[in-house]
C-alpha cells in the first residue's frame, strides 16, 4: 500500500502546548468550584478518561437523504480507507476505539487480515449489523417485499444465512454481539398480515440466536417507521421486548435514538429496559422530525443528559447485568463526517461526565418529598456545569487533542485525503 497521510504524534502535542495554559488555568478553578460542592474533579476526568462509544464504519463515508447524496472530498473508498478515518478520529478525541460493521457494505475479504490491520491502529471490532434492507449485487432472492418475515420461506432462509455468515465474519474479528434492523412492514393497509408477520419474525430470528457463540449477545433494533409507512414489524420496544424475552437470555433491545416518534420519553423507555434487564445499547443520533440521523446532542442535548442520567444511576447503584453497548449511527449529509463523528463522541463524554455530577442523594429526597422542583433543580445542576475543561484534560492526558476540532483541522488531514482518494465518478444512494 503506498504511504498515507497520517496525523502524527508530535503535530497534536505541538497544538496541545497552545491550548495547555488556559486549559490548565480552567480546570483548576472548576476544581475548586467543585471542592465546595464536595466533589473531586480528579474521579471525573478518570470517568471521562475511561468513557468509550464505538463508531460506525457507515458513518465516515458522506451520507444522504432519498432525494441526493452529496459526495464529500477525500471519502474512504473502502473498509481499510474507513478504519484509517477511524482511527484518525481515535487518535484525536481517545474515546472511539472500537468500530461497527456493517455487511455487506464492508465485508472484508480476509477478516484475519482486517482485524490485523485494526489492531495495528489501535482499534477493535463491536457489533457486527446485518443488512436484509437491500439487495445485493448477485443475490438471488429480492427483499422488496420484506427479508426475515417474508411469505416466501425460500426468502426468509436467504435472510437467515446472511445474518449466521455475520456472526461467522465477527467470531473471526473479535466481535461479540450482532445486531439485526430489518426494515420489513408494508406500505398498504391489508399488505401484511400483523400476527403472521411477527411469528415469522420469531422462527427467523431463533434460527439466528441458535448461531450465537456462547459469549455473544444479540440486538434487537426497533423503528417506528420507514422505509415501510404503514406498518413495521418490529416497530416498538414493546414489540422488541417481547420478541427479546421470547427468544432468550442472550437477545436484548437496542435502542436508536432517532427510531422513536417525536417528543417520545426515551429516557422513561432506558429505564424500563434497564429495569427488565434487557438493554443492549444505543445507535446514537439526535433528530427533529424523524429518523434524521443528526449528530448526538446537536438538538435535544438535555433529552442525551436525560438518557445518560437513568444510565449512570444505574451504573452506580450496581444493577446486575449492566452493560450497555455504546454506538454511534448517523448519516452526515452536510458536514466531514469525522468532525462530526468526534464531536459527537465528545457531547456523550460530556453527557456521562454530567450525569455523574447529579447529587443523587439530594435528587431521591426530592423525589421522596413529593418536591418536583426540587428534582429539577438537582437535575439542572448538574447539567448546566460546564464541564469541558475536565473532557479536555482527560483527552489530553490519554495523548489526544485538547481541542480535537482545531487539531484535525490544522493537520489538513481532509486534503491530503482528496489527493490520496480521487472520487469515483457516477451516481450514488441516498441513505446510509
Ligand atoms: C436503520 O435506520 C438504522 O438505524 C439501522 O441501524 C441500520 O443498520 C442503519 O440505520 C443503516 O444506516
Ligand atoms: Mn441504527
Amino acid at each position: 500500500m503506498a504511504e498515507h497521510f497520517n496525523i502524527i504524534q508530535e503535530f497534536i502535542e505541538k497544538e496541545n502546548r497552545k491550548a495547555q495554559g488556559w486549559l490548565n488555568e480552567d480546570y483548576d478553578h472548576l476544581g475548586r468550584q467543585f471542592r465546595r460542592r464536595g466533589i473531586e474533579i480528579e474521579s471525573l476526568t478518570a470517568l471521562a478518561q475511561k468513557f468509550q462509544v464505538a463508531v460506525p464504519s457507515w458513518g465516515v463515508g458522506t451520507g444522504g437523504t432519498r432525494f441526493a447524496r452529496f459526495p464529500g472530498q477525500g471519502e474512504p473508498r473502502d473498509i481499510y480507507e474507513k478504519l484509517e478515518d477511524c482511527s484518525t478520529i481515535n487518535q484525536l478525541v481517545r474515546s472511539t476505539s472500537a468500530v461497527s460493521l456493517h455487511i455487506p457494505w464492508d465485508k472484508p475479504e480476509d477478516p484475519s487480515c482486517l482485524k490485523e490491520f485494526a489492531g495495528s491502529r489501535g482499534l477493535h471490532f463491536d457489533a457486527m449489523n446485518s443488512n436484509t434492507f437491500q439487495d445485493q449485487t448477485g443475490q438471488s432472492l429480492s427483499y422488496k417485499f420484506g427479508s426475515l418475515t417474508h411469505p416466501d420461506r425460500s426468502v426468509r432462509e436467504q435472510a437467515i444465512a446472511h445474518n449466521v455468515e455475520c456472526i461467522e465474519i465477527g467470531r473471526t474479528l473479535g466481535s461479540k454481539a450482532h445486531t439485526v434492523w430489518i426494515g420489513d412492514g408494508g406500505n398498504f393497509p391489508g399488505q401484511h398480515h400483523f400476527r403472521r408477520a411477527l411469528e415469522r419474525y420469531l422462527e427467523s430470528m431463533g434460527e439466528i440466536y441458535e448461531a450465537l457463540p456462547d459469549d455473544w449477545r444479540v440486538f434487537i433494533e426497533h423503528k417506528l417507521y420507514e422505509p415501510a409507512f404503514y406498518s413495521t414489524v418490529i416497530n416498538d420496544w414493546g414489540i422488541s421486548y417481547y420478541c427479546a424475552s421470547q427468544l432468550g437470555p442472550k437477545a436484548q433491545c437496542l435502542v436508536d435514538l432517532g427510531h422513536h416518534a417525536p417528543n417520545v420519553n426515551i429516557e422513561m423507555i432506558v429505564a424500563r429496559l434497564i429495569q427488565f434487564g434487557k438493554l443492549a445499547g444505543f445507535h446514537f443520533n439526535d433528530s427533529k422530525y424523524g429518523d434524521d440521523d443528526l449528530d448526538a446532542g446537536s438538538i435535544k442535548p438535555f433529552q442525551l443528559f436525560l438518557i445518560f442520567n437513568e444510565l449512570v444511576d444505574a451504573e452506580v447503584e450496581g444493577v446486575a447485568d449492566f452493560s450497555p453497548a455504546y454506538m454511534l449511527d448517523q448519516s452526515h449529509n452536510v458536514t466531514d463526517p469525522i468532525e462530526s463523528l468526534m464531536l459527537s463522541a465528545v457531547e456523550l463524554t460530556r453527557s456521562y461526565v454530567q450525569a455523574h455530577l447529579v447529587d443523587r442523594n439530594a435528587l431521591r429526597e426530592a423525589q421522596e418529598k413529593c418536591d418536583a422542583i426540587g428534582a429539577l433543580a438537582a437535575l439542572k445542576q448538574a447539567y448546566t456545569t460546564d464541564v469541558a475543561p475536565i473532557i479536555a484534560m482527560a483527552r489530553g492526558r490519554a495523548n489526544g487533542a485538547i481541542d480535537p476540532l482545531a487539531a484535525y483541522r490544522a493537520s489538513g488531514y481532509r486534503n491530503h485525503k482528496a489527493k490520496e482518494r480521487p472520487a469515483s465518478v457516477g451516481i450514488s444512494a441516498g441513505i446510509v
